[in-house]
């Protein structure tokens, strides 16, 4: 008897999962591959239930001879493993950063003279219909809200990416790389105030009102699924800050991060060259444990950012502060530093992992951009936040096109850089 090996990657088995199994039974036994959690973030789908669940589901189908465990998106190590005489694939991976998967299939397969049949994709009415389900069900609060938790214990680091509107939003949601035979994604948008405000054209202090930032958050809730990490800044007064986090947890956004700063809050990245107040032990612990005690979730996150790197006041006070907001209930801890070199940070990781090996710790390389994420989370990093680069991105551009627009009084010198009018009244899925 062949053995026909065929990997899944769903939550929902609908027709055209039926499809793939009635076609793959034909050739031999079907072994069901079960992607792992993982391999599956990294590729397209965030799971809504566990792997356990999943497995159950594959075996529950009929004509499954038994379901094993892929712990990559690639084959190497399930085909050496069960060396199949055929792997059966939905035909729909031959385009787009999957079609990599595909090669290293074909590849494999060809070293032993194994086979691979393309069923054709089922993209029936029903099927979109269930896709379609699954992704509401991903953007929904419950769902979204607990998707940070979970990310920080599946991946050695969480990739988050600045989302200032639905379309940043879509932009960090729909982005998947592929790279050296791997896919890859971020993982989660952070609303930053910097970029909200500059989208506003306004200076980062605190000017664009909590009703604004809720409303950046709506747009892009609206069309996407990724978790949400809003920059608080200061989480302003403990009074208001309590009902804030009430209603970020209610929207489904998932952290806030609120800094150590008191009165006029200015970007952190100004460091010293202008006048900011650090707010003292006591009364941001007070803030953080007021802020714990007003969420009703437990999968809410309030992560305390600390200032003392970037106000110049020392790593012993950066550290005694990541104590005792930690012990005032932070969920989390966010360094920052605006110098160039990462040393300072990479100090602060690492005297803080002697002592507290759980804690979440959060960074923001916009200044000590060489370090890769690989080596933050060497040395204890959970969350890497890209803060501004898209805005950053966009911006240059945008202002380059409104001089040669001026200078030439006519767009066609501009348009070879622009994003195709078709590619453009096509961006956005219809429903
Ligand atoms: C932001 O993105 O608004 C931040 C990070 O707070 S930083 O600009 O580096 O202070
Ligand atoms: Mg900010």
């Amino acid at each position: 008897m062949k053995t026909v090996y065929t990997c899944f990657c769903t939550d929902v088995i609908h027709d055209g999962h039926i499809h793939i199994i009635e076609e793959a039974h034909k050739y031999g036994k079907v072994i069901v591959g079960a992607l792992s959690d993982e391999a599956l973030i990294r590729y397209n789908k965030f799971p809504t239930i566990s792997l356990e669940e999943r497995i159950r589901l594959y075996e529950g189908i009929d004509g499954v001879e038994k379901v094993v465990v892929q712990d990559s998106m690639m084959y190497d190590r399930i085909i050496e493993e069960l060396h199949p005489d055929y792997v059966v694939h939905g035909d729909n991976w031959k385009t787009g950063p999957e079609s990599a998967i595909r090669e290293n299939v074909l590849a494999l397969l060809s070293a032993y003279g194994g086979e691979l049949i393309e069923v054709g994709y089922t993209y029936s009415p029903a099927v979109k219909k269930i896709d379609q389900q699954l992704k509401e069900k991903l953007a929904m609060p419950e769902y979204r809200r607990k998707r940070l938790r979970q990310l920080i214990e599946m991946t050695p680091v969480v990739k988050v990416m600045e989302a200032h509107s639905g379309l940043t939003g879509l932009i960090v949601e729909k982005t998947v790389v592929e790279r050296g035979g791997l896919l890859d994604q971020f993982d989660a948008m952070w609303v930053s105030s910097l970029c909200d405000s500059t989208a506003k054209g306004k200076p980062d202090i605190e000017l664009v009102d909590m009703s604004s930032r809720l409303r950046t958050i709506d747009d892009i809730m609206e069309v996407t699924t990724k978790p949400i990490i809003l920059d608080g800044d200061t989480g302003g007064l403990t009074e208001h800050f309590v009902y804030n986090v009430r209603t970020l947890e209610r929207m489904g956004v998932s952290a806030v991060i609120i800094e150590d700063k008191t009165g006029l809050k200015k970007n952190s990245l100004f460091g010293t060259d202008v006048e900011q107040t650090q707010a003292s032990i006591e009364e941001f612990s007070a803030k953080i444990a007021a802020g714990k005690a007003a969420q009703l979730t437990d999968d809410f996150m309030i992560i305390a950012r600390i200032e003392s790197l970037i106000l110049e006041k020392g790593m012993e006070d950066a550290l005694a502060r990541a104590a005792a907001f930690t012990a005032a209930g932070a969920d989390g801890i966010m360094i920052h530093s605006r110098k160039k070199d990462p040393a300072e940070i990479l100090e602060f990781c690492d005297r803080f992992r002697e002592t507290d090996p759980k804690t979440p710790i959060v960074v923001v390389p916009s200044s000590f951009n060489v370090i890769t994420e690989e080596e933050l989370a060497e040395h204890g990093v959970n969350i890497v936040i890209y803060a501004n680069q898209l805005t950053r991105s966009a911006f240059p551009a945008m202002r380059q096109t409104a001089e040669d627009i001026l200078k030439y009084h006519r767009a066609k010198e501009v348009d070879e850089r622009l994003l195709p009018i078709k590619d453009i009244i096509t961006l956005i899925d219809e429903l």
